[in-house]
């Protein structure tokens, strides 16, 4: 059985995107849930991941840590069970992968300025240009996405990958703060927002903000 080491529903984005990639590909796995922000964190999280940061993957004697690498491992592992968790054209899925890598090493104003807090709703709160311009490119680049793979479904390449998990916190993100969008990076954000998987995280981290997790 596959254990994905996570940390709060509410805040880590990080964990969430593996923990939606594994849901999306069918993968069943058990959560080992670490709290972030208290004295014995990195301790704890150690146990576990040698980077001390979450989300880890564990798969028997294998550790997989790093988002994006365990993505890829997921993917690997789904691929075996006949669901494809990349695009299948080799141009496409290269498009894919740059997605997927400029939002892991990217947007640091987005990520500062706008942090996840699933459980939060404070659309008004004033916000930052640097964040508001990395908020541009991400919808720019989902537009374009959307714009030219529509046709194959509502994900960014047709049918979901990687680059949705990796984007899904910035929908919540998106949703938290108001954040106006152009009409299809809006119906993008709504369809990852209405994943039945988004959903049970959502309410997880309501769970843990109301101190009931
Ligand atoms: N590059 C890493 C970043 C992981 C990361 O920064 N995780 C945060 C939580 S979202 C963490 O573990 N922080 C350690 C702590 O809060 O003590 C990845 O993609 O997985």
């Amino acid at each position: 059985m596959l254990q994905l080491v996570i940390g709060n529903k509410n805040f880590s984005s990080w964990s969430l995107r593996p923990w939606l990639l594994l849901k999306q590909a069918g993968l069943p796995f058990d959560e080992i849930p670490i709290k972030l922000r208290q004295p014995d964190t990195t301790a704890q999280i150690l146990r576990y991941s040698p980077s001390g940061k979450v989300p880890a993957l564990l798969d028997g004697d294998l550790t997989v840590w790093d988002s994006l690498a365990i993505c890829e491992y997921v993917a690997e592992l789904a691929a075996v069970r006949g669901v494809a968790l990349w695009p299948a054209d080799p141009k496409v899925r290269a498009e894919a992968r740059s997605v997927s890598a400029e939002m892991h090493s990217g947007f640091p104003a987005l990520r500062q300025h706008m942090s996840m807090e699933v459980a939060a709703f404070h659309p008004d709160v004033e916000k930052h240009p640097d964040a508001l311009k990395d908020a541009e490119r991400v919808a720019g680049l989902w537009v374009s996405c959307r714009q030219r793979f529509a046709d194959a479904g509502p994900f960014l390449f047709g049918a979901f990958s990687v680059a949705d998990a990796m984007y899904a916190p910035v929908a919540f993100r998106f949703h938290t703060y108001g954040v106006d969008l152009p009409p299809l990076a809006m119906a993008y954000r709504d369809a990852l927002l209405s994943l039945p998987a988004m959903r049970e995280w959502a309410s997880g981290a309501r769970a843990e903000a109301d101190g009931k997790a």
